[in-house]
Order: structure tokens, then sequence, then C-alpha cells
């Protein structure tokens, strides 16, 4: 008999009561305790298992609408989604927040306690994989069916220490305590190849075709993460690929006595997902990366094919199921692999298996960086995917013979456009892949885009006038507002009503009314103060430093790289220090200089920008004359729950790469939703920043990536700036002079001499403007009014950098999708019996 159960039963217990009955539950027979002997552990988890059961019911409904229903579903195909911690988000999605914290506190318990001991999956770099986590939130809580798939990483991103003023690496256990979100699926798995050999054979039909034997079969098992829409009846599946040896043990070795050896195979199985690799240098003999991003892709589209044939559907219209995005070349072998199961394993002819995979998908590229170009030697490649380096070469053949027809006799054309590259030794180029294999391509701000067309990808744009397109990143305001900036959250739910958390690119602007009124600004103005006296709490937790909440916060976190010019940054501030002793009466309004970030492990350069920042904080500190006005201080571990503390609790915010350099950005959106001013060049988003807030209340400097290119052809060099700039050459002097390394004069040197004979990325060209900029800040900071006021335009103008625009966009103009009409509760609790 079935069950009789209300339907929705697990949605309907949210009264604080309920929540704190079923967290007992949960504490008992989950974590087999009770309150006297629980541990924070099993509070955590018995929490985040209450809150889960109200999850699932919505997301079962979602589910069975995307295997049933005939709408085309995103799917959102990514090495990386850098989530963030999970139980406050859900939270706030359900509107539960205040009912778990009554309900935990009923038993005695206290939910933010809770909070504070979720440790967040790193299972990204940073940008691009923050970026995806940002779209699965807006395409949820924007009722778009879709789902994302990615890797499920044993070790997300390394997690960052520093000892003697160097960052340490240490290896992100996220798993050590288990992922209480999600929901492993051991019956739900593909099997993978890789390597052995290729066969032709004729078929029944006399048709050629192409048999592929691997020499080594892996399974990829599903790990499902939820993410839930903000008050949205839609909650997305995350599907993780975690690999697995399909035969746990090998008999045949076992019994030759090789116990070791019989396990071997298994393991070496599992290290494929293993560890995320931290964005380095692009290193092309990386083969574990190459058979994570094929393994991942690999599950994905067997996945979605069975979905899409579950739905009785032909293999020849996948595309109208399916959208797929190619988050960045990562991913970009999914264009070899559709075409090998099209052919290859249901037999669709060549020419209709190739309409369908440019119809199904599409490409996001997000780095003009050269060196950053995936691309993998043809030898490699070959050997570990040889039936997907055959169907590469056929791509290629009938691509370039279509060049060929439009543009007779140009072969330089067609030797840069090929998907193989043969300057040299020969390599796979994965960018040219996804942009034959997809019907758009879209860079990730107006300036980006702009420089994918005249530069990277001229030769497709001249052969494809419309494929490139625009779409500007966004971030979501759940997150980087109403979960991280509680107390603004508060002012604006009074001012501008709840619905700027649905609707932040229609109603953020309304704000601007408010920048008026000395009562609001007030007010605005002890939000910020309230902000940063909790950072100035974690920074004493973190670095044991005292920094003053009523000294300007001027702050750069992001990855460490050169082209960011953190150790822009830093010049500045030495300068600043110089300044403060030489002047001594000076009147220069105090700042604290704060910066977060992680550098790639083998990053030379990067590391040793680390140790200067923090060699600059020890130095300022000890200099009792100056600290009270001048101080640095660097919080390790950067990652998404540090990021919300920091964001709200910034006046200023450090944009300053190399223009040309930086794609988008997406933290200078995120400060600027909070209120904090720009410093910043013409790169990336910045340039959409200006335009959305005007010069009066956007901090510019520095050339535009025409001077830039215009001063690199004229063959740039940064001796001029030094010998015309005292300040920079006294700047340099004392980096040089031990000052700032207990007197080791040796330590800065390769930093130094490499802004002396090269300087890649012109830090000494800006640096004038810089610091004639950073001027301009401190008169503004005078006056608190009109800077709060500025602040105040500064959030109101952050509508359009909403992830939900972004995403609106990408339906309307790459995806063709369309939100789920209201969801019927096709399934519930009651639905359990057989
Ligand atoms: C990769 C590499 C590898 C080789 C060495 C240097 C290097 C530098 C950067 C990268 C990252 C490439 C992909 C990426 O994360 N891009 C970031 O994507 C963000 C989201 O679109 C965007 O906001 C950032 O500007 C962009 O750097």
């Amino acid at each position: 008999m079935a069950i009789t159960i209300p339907r929705n039963m697990a949605e309907e217990k949210t009264s604080a009561e309920v929540l704190g009955h079923d967290f007992c539950h949960h504490l008992y027979y989950s974590q087999g305790k009770i309150g006297r002997t629980a541990s924070l552990y099993d509070i955590h988890m018995a929490a985040s298992r209450t809150v889960r059961d109200r999850i699932l019911h919505r997301w079962m409904n979602t589910v069975h609408h995307l295997v049933s229903d005939d709408f085309r579903v995103v799917a959102y195909l990514s090495a990386e989604f850098l989530i963030g911690p999970q139980m406050s988000n859900n939270l706030l999605c359900l509107g539960l927040t205040e009912a778990a914290r009554q309900g935990l506190s009923n038993n005695g318990f206290d939910l933010d306690a809770v909070i504070s001991q979720e440790i967040e999956p790193g299972l990204g770099n940073g940008g691009l994989g923050r970026l995806a986590a940002c779209y699965l939130d807006s395409l949820a809580s924007l009722d778009i069916p879709a789902i994302g798939y990615g890797i499920h990483y044993e070790f997300g991103l390394f997690s960052q220490a520093i000892a003697d003023g160097w960052q340490v690496e240490q290896a992100d256990r996220w798993l050590r305590m288990g992922s209480p979100w999600e929901l492993l699926r051991p019956d739900m798995a593909y099997e993978v190849g890789f390597g052995g050999h290729t066969t032709a054979y004729t078929d029944g039909q006399g048709r050629y075709s192409v048999r592929w034997e691997p020499a080594q079969v892996i399974r990829g098992m599903a790990c499902d993460l939820p993410i839930p829409g903000y008050q949205s009846q839609l909650t997305i599946p995350l599907r993780l690929w975690r690999a697995e040896a399909v035969e746990a043990f090998d008999l045949a070795t076992y019994n030759t006595g090789d116990y070791m050896g019989a396990v071997l195979g298994k393991i070496k199985s599992e290290n494929v997902t293993k560890v995320l690799y931290p964005v380095d240098e692009m290193e092309a003999g990386k083969r574990l990366r190459l058979m994570q991003q094929f393994f991942f892709v690999s599950c994905s589209l067997q996945d979605m094919l069975r979905i899409h044939l579950l739905k009785g559907k032909t293999p020849e219209a996948f595309n109208e199921t399916y959208a797929v995005q190619l988050n960045d070349t990562h991913p970009a072998v999914a264009v070899a692999e559709l075409m090998r199961l099209l052919v290859d394993t249901h037999g669709l002819a060549w020419e209709q298996a190739w309409e369908t995979t440019r119809k199904a998908f599409a490409f996001t590229n997000h780095t003009l960086l050269p060196e950053a170009m995936e691309r993998w030697p043809v030898g490699m490649f070959g050997k570990l995917l040889p039936r997907h380096l055959e169907i590469i070469y056929e791509i290629n053949r009938r691509f370039l013979d279509e060049v060929r027809a439009m543009r007779t006799g140009d072969e330089d054309l067609v030797s840069r456009l090929s998907l193989i590259d043969e300057s040299g030794e020969r390599y796979v180029r994965m960018a040219h892949l996804a942009c034959v294999g997809s019907h758009a391509i879209n860079g990730v701000a107006s300036l980006h885009t702009e420089l994918l067309k005249s530069t990277v990808l001229k030769d497709f744009h001249a052969l494809w006038p419309d494929k490139i397109l625009n779409v500007t990143n966004g971030v979501t305001p759940r997150r980087w507002v109403a979960l991280s900036n509680p107390r603004l959250a508060a002012l604006l739910d009074e001012s501008l009503g709840t619905e700027w958390i649905r609707e932040w690119e229609a109603t953020s602007s309304r704000l601007a009314a408010y920048a008026g009124d000395a009562g609001f600004r007030a007010r605005w103005r002890e939000i910020k103060q309230a902000n940063k006296f909790s950072l100035a709490k974690v920074a004493k937790e973190r670095t044991g430093m005292d920094i003053d909440p009523a000294s300007l916060f001027d702050i750069q976190v992001k990855r460490i790289h050169e082209y960011k010019r953190q150790h822009l940054n830093v010049l500045h501030i030495v300068s600043r220090y110089l300044k403060l002793k030489n002047e001594p009466h000076a009147d220069v309004p105090p700042r604290t200089f704060i910066f977060a970030g992680k550098a790639a492990p083998s990053y030379f350069m990067a590391k040793l920008i680390i140790r200067l920042i923090t060699g600059v904080s020890v130095a300022l500190e000890k200099d009792k004359a100056t600290r009270d006005r001048l101080k640095v201080a660097f919080l390790p571990n950067f990652n998404v729950g540090l990021g919300q503390i920091i964001y709200p609790a910034a006046n200023l915010s450090e944009q300053i790469s190399l223009a040309g350099k930086e794609a988008s950005g997406t933290g200078n959106m995120k400060f600027m939703m909070n209120g904090a001013l720009t410093i910043g060049t013409l790169d990336g988003a910045n340039v959409e920043i200006l335009d959305a807030v005007g010069e009066q209340d956007f901090f510019l400097f520095g050339l535009d990536a025409h001077e830039v290119a215009k001063a690199k052809a004229a063959g740039y060099s940064p001796r001029g700036c030094f010998d015309n700039d005292p300040i920079l050459r006294e700047a340099l002097g004392l980096i040089s002079s031990g000052f700032f390394s207990d007197g080791d004069g040796s330590l800065f040197q390769p930093l130094v001499d490499s802004l002396l004979h090269r300087d890649e990325y012109m830090l000494l060209a800006d640096f004038g403007s810089y610091c004639a900029c950073q001027e301009r800040v401190d008169a503004a900071w005078r006056d608190q009014d009109a800077w709060s006021a500025s602040s105040i335009r500064n959030v109101a103008g952050s509508g359009r950098f909403s992830s939900d625009r972004a995403i609106r966009e990408y339906c309307r103009n790459i995806w063709d999708v369309e939100p789920m009409a209201s969801l019927g509760d096709e399934v519930s609790f009651r639905d359990c019996a057989a």
C-alpha cells in the first residue's frame, strides 16, 4: 500500500519546530549522536542534511521534468565550478535562514557556529570557475532548465599558508569529513576508454566504419550537488564525475601472486580525478590533464545522449534537447567525442553528425594570453585518444577545404586556421577545435571580444563575421550582496523593496536617488564601517595584525600574476612610505592596503610578489612613525568564503592589470556591488564599469590597450621611465637595498631586474599615472560625504553586472532557450512505493 503522506511533505516542513525536530532526527539517526556527545562536525552534518532534505523535493521535480519534458536544456560543461560554502546560500534560496537559526537555537545550538564549520569545495582556480558557479545560480533562479557537468576532484585547489613570508601549499582535503550536500550515484556510471587502436571495417550496409578498441577503460560515477535557485521552483543538478576502476582488482595479476600489482590498476584509474591542476604556465605535456578533460566530457555526453534517447528522440536531434556550452577550451574535446558517439556508436553519416554537433555547441573564450592557449602534442594526443585524433584530422581536412574554396591560394591563412599547429613540433589547437565545432563563440567583456576579433581570432572573424559575440560576465547578487553583505541587504530591502535580489539589473539604479540624501549617506557609511570592523576582526585572527577600520581600506584580491600587477600596487605603497618619511607632516589620510590571492606553485615570480608584499607588511609594521598611517596586510588562503568578508569591507577596489590582458575580471563587479570605488585601467569589464558610473565616480589611470600595442610595436623599453622618475628610482632602490627582506639585497633582484630589463606588463610606463591617480583618491577620501555619494552611485550603476543579465543574453543570443513555465509537482515523497 502506498504511504499516505501529504504531497511535498518534505517541503512543507519549514517551521522552526519541525526543522529543530528533523535536525535532532539526523543527529541521532544519521550521526549516531545525542546533544551532549555531538561535536560541531556532527551538528554541521545533521543541520546540512536537514536542509538538504528540503531541497530534494524541488530537485526531484526538476530532474523529472528535465528527463521527461520536451524543451531545450542548457548543459554547462566546465572543468571548474567554484561553488563556495553551501549552507548559508541554500538557506537563503529556500527562505529558511531564520527558521533554521531558531530551530537550532531551540536545541541549544548556534547556526553561525555551524556555518563556520563548513569546508568549501575549492573546485576551481579563480574567475573562470567562480563564473560557472554564478551562472548556475542565475540559471536556477531564472527557471532555465539546465545541468552543470564537471569533475569531482578529490583535492581542490591547494590551500595557502604563509610561512616566513612565503606561500606554502597544503593539500585541500575538502572531503575528509564527507560532503553532506552531495548525492553519490554509484549506479549512474559510464565507461571511458583511453589508448589502444582503431580498426576500419565495412558495416552491414556497406558503409565505411571505424571501431576503437581502447587499451584502458575507466568508469565515471556521478556525484550530484543540488543548486537551488533563489525563491524558484528549480534546483539544478551539478553533476561531477569521479573516476573509478572498472575492476577493483585484477584477478589475473592477483593469481600470479602479485597482490600490489593487482590493485595498481585501480589506483591508476582513480588518479584521473584526484587533483585539480593549478593554472600554471600551460604545459602541453600534462597527459593526466588531457585525461581529466576527456574523462568528464565523455561521461557528460554519454549521460546527455542517454537522457535524449530516453525521450524517444533520434540521435541527430541531439541539439534540440541540448545547448552545450564549452567553458573555455578545457571541454573542447567534446566536439570530437560527440562526433565519435554519433558516427561510430549511432551510425550517423558524417555530414549529419557534423550539423548536429555544430548546432549543439557554443564556446566561451576567457583569455587572450598566448601562453594560456591550450594545445596538445599530436603524438601524445594520438596515443591517448587515437580515434579522436582521426576525427580531428577529418574535421580539419573538411574545414580547410572550405577555407581554400573561399580564399583560393592563401596557404598562410590555411596554416593559421588549421586545427593542427605545424610550425614546429605538431600540436592540436584546442581553441580552433572549439571555434570550428561551435555555432557561436563569445568573449567575456566588450573590450575582450573586440580584441578577440582583431587579434587571436582575427582569421575566424574574417571567415564568419557573425559568429563572435560578446556576453559581458556577471556575478550573482544573491551570494555577493544578499549573503555576503547582510547589513547592506537590509538597507536595500528598506529602500528598494525585496525584489532587488531577483531583479538587480532593473532595480539597482533606483538607489542613485538616495545619493543626495544626507541621512541615507550616514547610514551607508555606518554599514561600511561595520563591515570593516568585521574584516579587521578576521585579519586579526588570521594574521595577528591590528588594522584600523577608520583608515581607507584599499584592496586587491585575485590570483597573483604579473599581468595583474600586484607589484605595481606595491611600488606605489613604497613610494607612499618614502613620502611619509621624507615629509613627516604631509597630510596623507591613513590607508590600509589589503592583499589576498594564490600564486601557482611553480610560478616563481608570483611567489616572489607575495614575498614582497609580506616583506613590505612586516617592515612598515616596525616603523612606529608611520605605521598608523600606512599598513599592509596579506590575508592567506583567499577563497569564496573569505571573499564574502572582504568585498563588503572595501573602500577602494584595485583593478590595475595592463590594458588588454584581463579578459573581464569579476572581482571588480563584486567590489562595485558592495560600494567600493574602483581605481583601474581601461581593461576587461573595467571599461564597462567606467561607462556605467562615469569618470567622476571612477579613478582611471594608465595606458589604454591601443597605446599599449603602439608602445610595444615601437619597442618599449622601461629604462626611459626609470631614468625620468626619481620617485620610481627611490622606490626600486629601497626594494633592492634589502629594507623589505631583512637586509638581503638579492632577494627581490629577479623582480627588479625583470622590471628594469623587460617590464613585459609595463608597470614603469603606468607608474606615474597610477601614483597621480592615488593622490586623487586621497583628495576624494577627505570629503567623506562626497565619497559616500559616489559609493552609492557605484552600487546603483552595478545592475548590468548581475549574472542574471548575462544568462538572459546567453539564452537569447546563443542558446535559444526559455524559462520553464510553472512546473507541476509530478513527483513527491509519496511516490516511493514501487
Ligand atoms: C591561464 C593561464 C595558463 C597559462 C599561464 C597564464 C594563465 C593565465 C590565466 C589563465 C586563465 C585562463 C582562463 C581564466 O580563468 N580566465 C579568466 O576568466 C574570468 C571569467 O571569464 C575572467 O573574468 C578573467 O579576466 C580571466 O582571466
